[in-house]
Order: C-alpha cells, then sequence, then structure tokens
C-alpha cells in the first residue's frame, strides 16, 4: 500500500476537529463517502485521478521545477470549496475554477491575480505576520507552460504539504493527499497543455483528533507547500522504484527489486555498478517486477567512509543513475552491529526547524547546515523527529556520513481505536519507507513517540512494527518509550517494561530527570534495568536553556543549569550496561506553541544545544568533548 490516496475529499477541510468515540466511526466514514461521492459529479468528466505510485530518485529524472512565487488565498472558512450551507461548490464560484468575472455586472467573489503570494517551497506561517499562528485554509495557483515530447509521460510531483492538500489542474481535480511531511504524484500526461495550465492547490493544516499527528504536539503546525514541487517527465515505460541494497545480515550480497510502470512491462534491466566492476542483467516479470541478487566486492557505507556508488539502472526503455551506499546493520543481543562491528550511536535529536531563517527547513542548504552541527558535536547518528524530514536530509547524510532514525507522527495520544488513523499512520510510513529505502544513512525507523500504553495502543504499535519489518526487512525498528521509576531507598531504579519493547529491535527511551522530574543530581543515583537483552538507546533527556542568560547551575533557563544537567546525565548514562546510543533534546531550539512563557520561552523550546539564531550553548560543549572521548574510543575501519 503506497502513497494510497485517502478518499475523503472535502470532508477533513470541512469537518474540523471531529471527537471521535467508537460509536460514531461508521457514521463519520458514512459522511466522508457521502461527501466524496457527492463531490465528485462536480468534477470534469475525467473524474478525479489517483496519487500515482511514488517516483523513485526524481532528481535523477528531466524536471522542471515549480518552485517560486505563486498567488495566494488565505481561506479561513474554505469559501473557496464550500457554499453558505457547507455544500460542495459546483460552479465557478470554487476557486479551483479560477473564474474571472466576463462582465462588469458579474459576481464573482475571488481573485488569486490581486491576492498576494507565498514562496514555494515554504511555510505561511513565516512569510506573513498575520499568518504566525494561523491553521486552515490557503489556496495556492500558479500558471505554467509545458511542452512534453508526446512519446512521454508527465507526473506533478511533490515533496510535501502541510497536512491536506487537494490539487486541481486546469479546473479539475487530480485527487488529495493526507499527511504533511511525505511525497506524493499525480499523472497529468493527459491532462497538460503546451500553454497557459494552471495549478491549484487547497492546503489546510487545520488539526484533528484523528489524524496523525494529532491535536497536541510540542512543535509548530507549519502549514503551506512546504518542500519542492515539479513536473517530472519520464519515458511511456519508466523505471518507477527499485531497492539495490545488501542482503540483511551480509556485507557482500545485493538483492533487491525492480519496478517497471507502463504498457511495456516484460523487459531485460541491467544493474551496473561500474566502479565496482558489475554488471548484471535480469527480466521483469508481466507486472513489470524483476528481483535483483548478485554479489559485489565493495568498499562499505559507514560514518567514517560514507563511500556511495554510482549506480546505473537500465530498462529497455529508460535508465535512472542513482547514488547508493552499501553497509549492514544488525542487532546482536545488546550491541549494534554496522558491517559487523559494534558502534555505539553518538546522536542529537532534531527537527525540521531551519538553522538561521525562521520556519521549516528543506533543501540541501538547510540540510548542509544543520547536519554540520552535527557533526562538529562528533555525532555519527542523528534522530530526525518526529516526522519524516525532506529527503534531502537524508541524502545529505548519506553524503556526510551520519546514521539516521527515522520518524512517523505517532506522537503522545494518538486516536488507538480508530482505524482510518492507523491506516494514515500506516501509510505514512509507507511513504517514508518507499522515497528513503536506498539511503545507506537510514539505519532505523521509529513507529511512535511516548504513547502511552494500553491495549489498543500495543495493537496500533505492533501493526506499525509488523508493517516497517515487512516493506523493509534490512533496517531496525524502535520507538521511544518512558519507562516507570522504583524508588528504592537512597536510589532510584527504572526499568524498561514497556510491552511493546518485546517487539522492536532497539529500546528507545525518553527521560527528564533533572528538568520535568527531581534535580539534575538525581542522576547520580538512578539505575537502569531492562529485562529484555537489547540495545537501548536514549532517545531523549535535556533541559530548557535560554542562549546568553547566565547564572549558577541550580537556576532555570541558565546555560549554567542545562550544562550541569547534561555532565550528570552523562555520568549517568555511562553506568547503563545495555547503552548503545543516545539522542538528547535537542540540536536547536525550536518554536512550540505550548511554550507561552515570555522572558524565556516566547514561544520557544529552548531545549537546543544551538539557540533558534545559531548560537552555541556551553551544553553543546559538554556533549562534544563526550562524543570526542568515545570517538577515540570506537573501533575504527
Ligand atoms: C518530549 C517530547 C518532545 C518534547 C520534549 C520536551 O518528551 O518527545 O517532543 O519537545 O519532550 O521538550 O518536553
Amino acid at each position: 500500500m503506497r502513497n494510497a490516496v485517502r478518499c475523503t475529499a472535502n470532508s477533513q477541510f470541512d469537518s474540523g476537529t471531529l471527537d471521535y468515540t467508537a460509536s460514531d466511526h461508521f457514521m463519520t466514514n458514512f459522511l466522508r463517502w457521502l461527501t466524496f461521492a457527492l463531490c465528485l459529479p462536480s468534477l470534469s468528466g475525467q473524474g478525479a485521478a489517483q496519487v500515482a505510485p511514488l517516483l523513485a530518485n526524481i532528481n535523477a529524472r528531466q524536471t522542471t521545477s515549480l518552485d517560486g512565487q505563486w498567488q495566494a488565498i488565505v481561506d479561513p472558512y474554505d469559501v473557496g470549496a464550500l457554499d453558505y450551507r457547507a455544500q460542495p461548490l459546483k460552479n465557478n464560484s470554487a476557486f479551483y475554477k479560477n473564474y474571472k468575472p466576463q462582465s462588469e455586472s458579474e459576481l464573482v467573489e475571488y481573485d488569486f491575480d490581486t491576492s498576494g503570494q507565498l514562496h514555494v517551497p515554504g511555510d505561511w506561517n513565516t512569510q506573513r505576520e498575520q499568518l504566525l499562528f494561523y491553521e486552515g485554509s490557503v489556496w495556492y495557483k500558479r500558471s505554467f507552460d509545458y511542452t512534453k515530447s508526446l512519446k512521454n509521460r508527465l507526473f506533478l510531483h511533490f515533496g510535501a504539504c502541510n497536512y491536506l492538500a487537494a490539487v486541481y489542474l486546469n479546473g479539475e481535480e487530480l485527487g488529495e493527499h493526507e499527511g504533511g511531511f511525505t511525497p506524493f504524484d499525480f499523472e497529468i500526461t493527459d491532462r497538460v497543455r503546451a500553454q497557459g495550465n494552471f495549478l491549484v492547490l487547497r492546503v489546510n493544516n487545520t488539526r484533528g483528533r484523528d489524524q496523525v499527528p494529532t491535536v497536541n504536539t510540542d512543535w509548530w503546525n507549519y502549514g503551506g507547500i512546504t518542500r519542492p514541487v515539479s513536473l517530472v517527465e519520464v519515458p511511456q515505460t519508466f523505471v518507477q522504484d527499485y531497492w539495490v541494497q545488501l542482503e540483511k545480515g551480509s556485507t557482500r550480497q545485493i538483492t533487491g527489486w525492480l519496478q517497471l510502470n507502463g504498457p511495456k512491462l516484460e523487459q531485460k534491466v541491467t544493474i551496473r555498478i561500474p566502479e565496482a566492476g558489475v554488471s548484471k542483467t535480469f527480466q521483469t516479470n508481466s507486472m513489470g517486477r524483476a528481483e535483483l541478487s548478485f554479489s559485489a566486492d565493495l568498499a562499505l557505507w559507514s560514518p567514517e567512509n560514507p563511500k556511495l556508488y554510482r549506480v546505473e539502472i537500465a530498462s529497455e526503455t529508460d535508465q535512472v543513475i542513482e547514488s547508493i551506499g552499501f553497509r549492514s546493520i544488525e542487532v546482536r543481543r545488546t550491541d549494534i552491529l554496522l558491517n559487523g562491528k559494534s558502534v555505539f550511536l553518538r546522536g542529537i535529536s532534531l527537527h525540521e526547524e531551519a538553522p538561521v531563517h525562521p520556519g521549516r527547513a528543506w533543501g540541501d542548504d538547510d540540510a548542509r547546515t544543520l547536519l554540520s552541527w552535527a557533526k562538529e558535536l562528533g555525532c555519527n547518528f542523528v534522530r530526525l523527529a518526529h516526522y519524516p524530514h525532506d529527503e534531502s536530509m537524508l541524502r545529505m547524510a548519506d553524503q556526510m556520513g551520519l546514521m539516521v532514525w527515522a520518524e512517523v507522527p505517532v506522537y503522545w495520544t494518538i486516536q488507538w481505536e480508530n482505524p482510518q488513523t492507523l491506516h494514515n499512520a500506516e501509510n505514512q510510513l509507507n511513504e517514508v519507507i518507499a522515497r528513503d529505502h536506498n539511503r545507506a544513512a537510514l539505519i532505523i525507523y521509529s513507529v511512535a513517540n511516548e504513547t502511552p500504553v494500553s491495549d489498543a495502543r500495543n495493537r496500533f504499535l505492533r501493526q506499525l512494527i509488523q508493517d516497517a519489518h515487512a516493506a523493509d526487512a534490512t533496517r531496525l525498528v524502535s520507538a521511544a518509550l518512558q519507562s516507570n521509576q522504583v524508588a528504592d531507598g537512597n536510589r532510584m531504579t527504572i526499568h524498561i517494561t514497556d510491552p511493546i519493547a518485546s517487539d522492536l529491535d532497539v529500546l528507545g527511551n525518553n527521560e527528564y530527570i533533572g528538568w520535568y522530574t527531581g534535580r539534575p543530581e538525581d542522576t547520580d543515583s538512578t539505575d537502569w534495568i531492562s529485562e529484555y537483552g537489547k540495545p537501548l538507546i536514549m532517545s531523549e533527556f535535556g533541559g530548557d536553556a535560554l542562549f546568553g542568560y547566565h547564572g549558577d547551575a541550580h537556576t532555570r533557563w541558565t546555560e549554567e543549569y542545562q550544562k550541569n544537567l547534561y555532565e550528570h546525565q552523562i555520568a549517568m548514562l555511562k553506568r547503563i550496561p545495555f547503552l548503545r546510543g543516545m539522542t538528547p533534546w535537542i540540536l536547536k531550539d525550536f518554536r512550540s506553541p505550548r511554550r507561552t512563557l515570555p522572558r524565556f520561552e516566547n514561544y520557544f523550546n529552548r531545549k537546543g544545544l544551538v539557540s533558534d539564531r545559531g548560537e552555541k550553548k556551553e551544553a553543546f560543549f559538554v556533549l562534544q568533548k563526550l562524543y570526542r572521548e568515545l570517538q577515540g574510543a570506537q573501533p575504527r575501519k
């Protein structure tokens, strides 16, 4: 199940936040179906297109960027989609028609051309002062001309839109996509014109209880077309996707598959890795699929040597060039083995928050700056919290030699009993696996963050763990859990007891001793126990500090407090025998609507080791010292 379009049509936009209970689930679904069904006749004779299967590696394709200034209408009441009876608009009042009055007397109450512009990619919140807290719909429009080779096909690719996107081309609906952090494509081969195309999107970032993430998060809900938009031209039958990776447990054997899309599904396909002297030919079956298997003598990818090979993938009708690194990742008892050797993951967590300009990060420059700070800390690992980050982060991590923990936004209190919510989470997980499955840097999928234990939650997460293993058996699956503290005289023991732990390959745990619970010094008398015999990554710890605010080590918000907390945490972490990594919270201060305290927070979570303006706090150097020591102690190649 990849890129399945959720046929919720306009209902998601309409309903705002629905309080879900099991009994109204049927009704909710019925209403969604009804709304969708009602909408369809209003569309063109062709009907709505489906989200297409994701095209792999579009950067290697013939692309035309649609980034830049788009016309934008802010529409808090969804008047561009619904009439005053809240019924879907079927006439020229619907904004996606981009209709212009034909005479002085005609009433038309919208106009893209005079409504201002927003930059794409980019969140809208940081582009206009009055949109800082805005949650709702914004309509985007841009025009383009495109002359396509007659024998080729054309796709429209979106890196991500937060959260719901309804897409229209030349006044007809293409389809919708739900989920704010994953890519999607539409085929527009038969719809594109040589001149005067107009592309309209309604993007809505209203939070909803049944969504993933849900209404409550500790990060800013940036809305908009937040990642690049492109036109991608491919041959009639093209290489849609491929998996070229080392087999689980092997450092020589490559196994994988290749998928063609188009009318000529049975073809000879060749995989070449010129530098390793590999050239292998396979036959695709009647479904366009070939299973790949061959051995190769390869220099393995690692943080010390992030070797990427040029891999040429050719069918009779198409060719794609990729950069792929090869490495193995496994767990043996409490060890994590990279290329067969035990590795300690010197990590840091980060949000997709731009390094210097305000707002969502995107693209190579932001990725390079953020990951360079991680490198400067001495990291070999990053936790890309709490949702899939831009593809350029993964590609940059491949190049710079940083292993990656990737995450889906199953955060805090998702509707565990709601099958739609599960379907949505599974879809987002599958979309990120589809996008990143050839990245050597990517070693861990995390399926949840700090979710409260219950039978329904356990079932939900077990399904995601199973999905991740089924879609990608080569990588490890984890989740950021929370644990129980037991006081024992003067000491505190923390037991990892979450039942989900038995399903995970690697345990993740968040703890905030010294910030939300107790004092930093309490870590001196805290011990950790796990009966699972698995490696542990301390996926979060930390405390807030305002850059430049100084005082003693017991004064909250000072750099000294944060530094002291890190020093005590590190001493405790060194005593955990099954600890194999850590990703303290967090690289950089980030915007959060939960953080209202004027003097220190100002709507920023200040647990960054770097401030929102890129200044390094004292704790940065405490962690750097530890990582330098550990780097010295790491077994080298
Ligand atoms: C957590 C969450 C993270 C928060 C952090 C905090 O446990 O996983 O999203 O930002 O705590 O600062 O409270």
